[in-house]
């Protein structure tokens, strides 16, 4: 049974400074939070974020793609306990995706070197700098450097919407691509992330923390489907090759049979391109993304073969061509148990009270339980809105979080 020897309180007043200081940096009052990679905004909260790391005593450095760590050196530097999360954010963010997980670590730091001193065993909080796929199809780009996972090729071709590869983009903002792959490194022990729920099951429930058991798969797929671009007023609909019609239906079937699958299964259609975009021109080309997640991978393996038998018996009835390209694979993720029952126990000792969740939202845990133990403490969303601005939670949720999360450093680290 775990134990927790100490117990520690971080200061409320800092939490908020934190939270208030990096949520005004990229907000956007008509689409909320919008730091993506590489941008300037993404570069000023790096900034305000290193600036508050010096302030509290940490060692700050950044690797070869933009990863901003703050160390706390330990009387043994050889291996490091590594708390954090992603610095940027979906396309219309809020002010804790994310970023709460960084400053959650930073908060822990500052208070166990102020109250604890000098741990055993190293300690750094990260901001990784790149998780949600909004700006390139990179998910966990800062994470994948680390573990030596980004491939050359990459560089180039994953590119933004106004064709600018990621290379150019680091390049731009001072982290010379061909040196990617000094971000890799060997000296990560474990990786705690404290993160908001983004659901609502703790709100619902007016349960105060969550622990995460396991992190549930997500297959991503990018769907093109050819028609032919004619007259919209001369063209009788029986002849049409309506590619938004065909794509229409297609998105359509799929909903409604993972709808019949049941909760957790879940089906995201949320970024499309209509071609060539003229009113009154039928769409001869469409592209739409699918985000489908499920916690068991055979399942999710079989509402894969959905989709794509469901977009090929469309575009068969219609006269279509169609392709389904999957563009990101990542299999539902086990949390490790000593580290969860360590955070139990620290919750226990705060009183808090705590329930074991499955993760909807993917999250930089699952690529660092590939390669180290990793455990996810949850924080609850007000109403489970996130990826919104509106997302909220309030100080004293963040506070306890912290505290729960320190004590948990602690223990592991002095
Ligand atoms: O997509 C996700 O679940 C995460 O927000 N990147
Ligand atoms: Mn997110
Ligand atoms: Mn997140």
């Amino acid at each position: 049974m775990a134990t927790i020897d100490r117990t520690f309180h971080v200061d409320p007043a800092t939490m908020h400074l934190y939270i208030e200081s990096l949520g005004k940096i990229g907000w956007q009052d008509e689409c909320g939070a919008v730091r993506l990679a590489y941008t300037p905004a993404w570069m000023e909260a790096r900034k305000q974020l290193s600036a508050f790391m010096q302030a509290a005593g940490l060692e700050v450095r950044e690797d070869a793609v933009g990863n901003l760590f703050g160390r706390l050196r330990g009387e043994d530097d050889s291996r490091t306990i590594l708390s954090g999360s992603h610095i940027d954010t979906a396309p219309c963010g809020g002010k804790y995706d994310g970023i709460l997980g960084i400053l959650a670590g930073l908060g822990a730091l500052k208070t166990l070197r102020e109250q604890a001193g000098q741990p055993r065993r190293s300690l750094e909080v990260v901001a990784l700098c790149e998780e949600e796929g909004s700006r390139y199809h990179a998910t966990y780009w800062g994470n994948r450097a680390m573990w030596g996972m980004i491939r050359a090729e990459e560089l180039d071709a994953l590119r933004d919407a106004d064709d600018i590869s990621i290379g150019e983009a680091m390049r731009a903002a001072g982290f010379p691509p061909e040196r990617y792959h000094e971000a890799a490194r060997s000296d990560i022990a474990m990786f705690l992330e404290m993160h908001i729920e983004q659901g609502r099951i703790l709100y619902d429930e007016h349960v105060e923390l969550g622990i995460v058991e396991a992190i549930q798969g997500i297959l991503k797929f990018q769907v093109t489907v050819h028609g032919r671009a004619e007259h919209a007023g001369a063209t009788p609909m029986d002849i049409r090759r309506d590619a938004f019609q065909g794509a229409a239906q297609m998105a359509l079937d799929i909903t409604r049979q993972v709808e019949e699958r049941g909760r957790p299964a879940v089906v995201t259609m949320g970024r499309w391109d209509v071609r060539p975009g003229g009113v009154n021109v039928i769409p001869s080309e469409v592209r739409f993304s699918i985000d489908l997640r499920h916690p068991d991978e055979a399942t999710l393996r079989q509402l894969a073969r959905v989709c794509s038998e469901t977009c090929e018996s469309v575009a068969r009835r219609r006269g279509l061509e169609v392709t389904v390209e999957q563009i990101e694979n990542y299999l539902p993720a086990g949390m490790d148990t000593a580290l969860q029952q360590t955070l139990i126990a620290s919750a226990k000792t705060y009183g808090a009270s705590w329930k074991y969740m499955v993760s909807g939202a993917g999250h930089d845990s699952e690529q660092m339980s590939r390669h180290v133990p990793a455990a996810m403490l949850f924080v609850p969303s007000v109403d489970g809105l996130s990826h919104n601005p509106a997302e909220y939670t309030p100080i004293e949720d963040v506070v306890r979080g912290v505290n729960v999360l320190t004590a948990t450093l602690y223990q592991l680290a002095y």
